[in-house]
């Protein structure tokens, strides 16, 4: 039996499930928000890697059902908090240039009751590659229903600062492997300033990814960076583990 095999049967049989990671403020720790991320409890494999099986899921044409799936529970997630924080979906090339994937966002949205201003979707480099026209025409349209937009692993793709010009972001997200140890690593301290600055000029809030220490955290306070997420702040898990800061009584 191959991965895709089981995967097409996986959301029937409720294998598929969200972890969700906090999205926080630097300079207070306070939570914005969070980024889902998909989970596979598979019967006899045990926990399958996403970063094994959204590709699969990406070639096979699976990441359609699975990916409105995902946009689904989250939504219907997010607008149960008391609190209005925000919410996170990756949404992978073949979504984004689908026929009619807006009108599903926006009528998910609608379902859900979920203001589209709390829904913000993740889009790598690669997603924009594969038909950029497409995927340009699609991203004006949700920017315009207010849903936000970020740009994911910012500074791994081909042309990013091209691409930064090209398509509509609100937000960028550096990618870990520019976070990790910066503050001994006097390259990625100057790529990490740099895309700072560059969010500065350009007007976008920067979040950076992957933030595991308290040295990291406070070079990147230091430095003008205003969001972070990472193992710091919590390693993503089942939302009943944030219940108390999706309630109100925090
Ligand atoms: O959670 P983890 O770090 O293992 O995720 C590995 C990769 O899988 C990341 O690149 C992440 O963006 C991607 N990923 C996780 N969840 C989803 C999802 O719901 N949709 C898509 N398209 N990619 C996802
Ligand atoms: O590609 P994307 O940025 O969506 O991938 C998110 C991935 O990064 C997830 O697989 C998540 O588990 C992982 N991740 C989140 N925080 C950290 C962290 O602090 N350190 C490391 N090493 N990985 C992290
Ligand atoms: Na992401
Ligand atoms: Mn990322």
């Amino acid at each position: 039996r191959s991965i895709e095999h089981d995967l097409r049967s996986a959301i029937a049989n409720n294998e598929l499930g969200l972890a969700y990671q906090p999205q926080a403020q630097v300079d207070t720790g306070e939570v914005n928000g969070f980024e889902v991320l998909l989970r596979w409890k598979h019967p006899t494999r045990g926990d399958v890697s996403p970063a094994l099986f959204i590709p699969i899921a990406e070639e096979s044409g699976l990441i359609l059902k699975i990916g409105e799936w995902v946009m689904r529970e989250a939504c219907r997630e997010a607008a149960s908090w008391k609190r209005p924080l925000t919410v996170a979906v990756n949404v992978s090339a073949l979504q984004l240039t689908s026929d009619g994937f807006v009108e599903f966002v926006q009528a998910t949205l609608e379902q859900t009751n979920l203001p589209a201003k709390r829904l913000e979707i993740e889009i790598t480099e690669t997603a924009l590659i594969r038909d950029p026209n497409r995927a340009l025409v699609s991203l004006q349209r949700l920017k315009e229903i207010g849903v936000n937009i970020a740009m994911d692993d910012f500074g791994t793709g081909y042309s990013s600062l091209s691409n930064l010009r090209a398509f509509p972001f609100d937000k960028i997200k550096i990618d870990r492997s520019f976070i990790q140890a910066v503050h001994a690593n006097p390259q990625a301290a100057a790529i990490v300033r740099a895309v700072l600055g560059l969010g500065r000029g350009l007007g976008l809030p920067v979040i950076a990814e992957g933030v595991e220490t308290s040295e990291e955290l406070r070079f990147l306070g230091l430095e003008g960076c205003t969001e972070a997420q990472g193992y710091l702040f919590g390693r993503p898990a089942p939302i009943m583990e944030f219940m108390q800061l999706i309630s109100d009584n925090i």
